[in-house]
């Protein structure tokens, strides 16, 4: 079942050539700073807010944190959890994922089966997606135990996207590490997304700047994805309104 803010972005993706996302890491500044930054993001031409990080992003600074978000930018909040700990009441949807290359079967079904019954009891709107981590993968590598795609073999990333999409995953999240020297390559952008077409294919870590997300979008990206751009700018909205403005239209 889909629900509204799957079909927003969808929706948006499709209408626009492609959506933004901003991540805002509850654990990197206070919750009022965090809710100035998504009312800063939305003034950008952000679409939504993702909100997780793979350390500390749980408890009271989670609640706060989407809280003081919503009550900023108006924009719905995604929950972006590294675990069970990533979830609360308020926000509006969780990115329900698998980090389809982990080792490990806390990241591709422990914490999911312990966090089902909460996402159900919370009434959050559960987004199915397939998390592929590529080369270099930074803090989530590491935590979620990946086997990381090896940059310049865009055909294994395509094969994870490909068994996502048969799980019935209607996005699919190509992530190279938050703070990532270089982004996904677009090569492999456009591999995953001539694998998979239909389901919504979102690019993040390392993009910082409009050029290097236009590339992605050209290559096939329905959603970018930015995060230490956001937290590092000056000024947030000007930051935001370079990367809407290249991918915007693009397509
Ligand atoms: C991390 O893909 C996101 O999960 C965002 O990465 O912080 O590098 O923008 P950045």
């Amino acid at each position: 079942m889909i629900g509204p803010v799957e079909e927003m972005l969808a929706r948006v993706a499709k209408a626009d050539g492609a959506a933004h996302l901003t991540l805002i890491d509850p654990d990197s500044q206070s919750s009022a700073e965090a809710g100035r930054m998504a009312e800063a993001a939305a003034i950008g031409g952000t679409d939504a807010i993702m909100v997780g990080g793979s350390v500390g992003a749980a408890g009271r600074a989670l609640e706060d944190t989407v809280g003081a978000i919503k009550e900023g930018s108006g924009l719905p909040v995604v929950l972006f959890p590294s675990g069970v700990s990533g979830l609360c009441s308020n926000a509006d949807a969780v990115f329900f994922m698998s980090l389809l290359n982990s080792r490990s079967a806390s990241y591709l079904i422990e914490n999911q089966a312990l966090g089902a019954p909460l996402v159900r009891r919370y009434r959050i709107e559960p987004i199915p997606m397939a998390y592929v981590v590529v080369e270099p993968g930074g803090t989530v590598g590491w935590v979620g135990d990946a086997k990381l795609i090896p940059r310049d073999k865009p055909e294994i990333a395509a094969a994870y996207a490909l068994a996502g999409k048969y799980f019935g995953m209607r996005f699919v999240y190509l992530e190279a590490g938050s703070g990532a020297r270089e982004p996904v390559p677009a090569k492999m952008v456009a591999a995953v997304k001539r694998a998979i077409a239909d389901p919504l294919l979102i690019v993040g870590g390392g993009i910082r700047s409009g050029e290097a997300a236009r590339e992605r979008v050209d290559a096939g990206a329905d959603i970018i994805v930015t995060g230490t751009g956001v937290e590092r700018s000056q000024d947030v909205a000007a930051f935001v309104r370079d990367i809407t403005t290249a991918i915007k239209g693009s397509r």
